[in-house]
């Protein structure tokens, strides 16, 4: 690369729309990272159709998520942000990789037994080897850092484990990457079952907070999220649900869960709930501005991801090179 920041890589699926989960996870630190690295961020198009999608949906949803990204603070004039089938070296490196990447490490992932459950009508190989386009996607880039919430851990582990064996037959093709967790946010959970990660296909939508949510609807879904019938706001064991909003309220203020634990000595979960809608939905008011003030603004995201997707394809399509010659592929 031209650059001498150090590089990132990372993305979100338009499978529906995006979380406060995918937000605090992800996007927020993507945000905050921007000003030391160079970084692409991608709209992960390949991975949603792993799932069944609606077309016409499935195209709205990835532009919202573009403005999504310039609106919660991405830099479009000096990071890449651009659709992950614009640049076809994704899918050309994922078919290398596949034959470099066991099905029994593939069988232990996290996400494709879940999926397989959730979808058990639709399991197919795509979602199976959903890792191996991840390891492709951050491979491509020759990332150092891959920012994204604790349940894609296991993915970033298994795209290291395939760069390692790749480099170790053919010489140095691929930069490792390292992945980057927030300290807080970085597992957000369902507000009806405080057990399971907040997801943005979650068929029960008061479970999660969409940023496209309108503001009442937000406050309504956070005070009537599942908590239990001690009434102490403390983090603890056993404490789910309280421990979700503290970790979300933390996560937006900044304010450690000591300090929110002793604010609240004495106080019940009515008042808390109503400070941490308070604190989300402040947190969303401005982010929706801007989204609006994108909307209709079409030529301008246009030019965008495909300014983006044409110096992406040019780095990309170096290292797939490079992995071609080293097979011994003709090139
Ligand atoms: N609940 C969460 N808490 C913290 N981070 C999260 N992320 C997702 N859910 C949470 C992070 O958001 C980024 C983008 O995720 P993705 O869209 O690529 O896939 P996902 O992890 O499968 O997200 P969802 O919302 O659960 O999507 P669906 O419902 O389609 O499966 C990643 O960095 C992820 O860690």
């Amino acid at each position: 690369m031209e650059t001498a920041k150090k590089v990132i890589f990372s993305g979100v699926q338009p499978s529906g729309n995006i979380t406060l989960g995918n937000y605090l996870g992800a996007i927020k630190n993507w945000v905050e990272l921007q000003k030391d690295y160079y970084c692409n961020y991608a709209i992960m198009d390949l991975h949603s159709i792993t799932v069944r999608q609606n077309p016409k949906e499935l195209k709205k949803r990835t532009l919202d998520l573009l403005k999504l990204y310039i609106a919660c603070g991405i830099n479009p004039d000096e990071n890449l942000l651009f659709v992950q089938s614009h640049v076809s070296a994704h899918a050309e490196l994922a078919w290398i990789l596949n034959c470099y990447t066991y099905m029994g490490e593939l069988s232990r992932m996290t996400q494709f037994k879940d999926k397989s459950k959730k979808h058990s009508n639709n399991i197919n190989a795509g979602l199976f080897t959903y890792p191996v386009l991840m390891a492709a996607d951050i491979l491509l880039y020759q990332t150092d850092l891959v920012p994204v919430g604790v349940d894609q851990l296991q993915h970033i582990e298994i795209a290291r484990d395939i760069a390692i064996r790749f480099n170790s037959i053919y010489g140095d093709v691929f930069k490792i990457p390292e992945g980057f967790i927030p300290k807080t946010g970085a597992k957000v959970m369902s507000l009806q079952d405080p057990t399971k990660k907040m997801s943005k296909s979650d068929e029960n939508p008061k479970a999660y907070i969409s940023m496209m949510d309108d503001f009442d609807s937000i406050a309504k879904k956070i005070k009537s999220a599942v908590t239990d019938s001690e009434g102490i706001v403390a983090y603890k064991e056993g404490k789910d649900g309280i421990n979700n909003l503290m970790g979300i309220l933390s996560s937006i203020t900044g304010e450690s869960m000591e300090s929110i634990q002793n604010r609240y000595v004495g106080r019940g979960y009515g008042e808390f709930k109503s400070e941490v809608a308070e604190a989300v939905v402040e947190c969303i008011r401005p982010i929706r501005q801007k989204f609006d003030e994108l909307s209709g603004n079409n030529d301008y995201l246009e030019k965008i991801y495909t300014e983006s997707a044409e110096k992406a394809r040019s780095v990309a399509n170096r290292t797939l090179k490079k992995v071609y010659k080293k097979i011994g592929f003709v090139v």
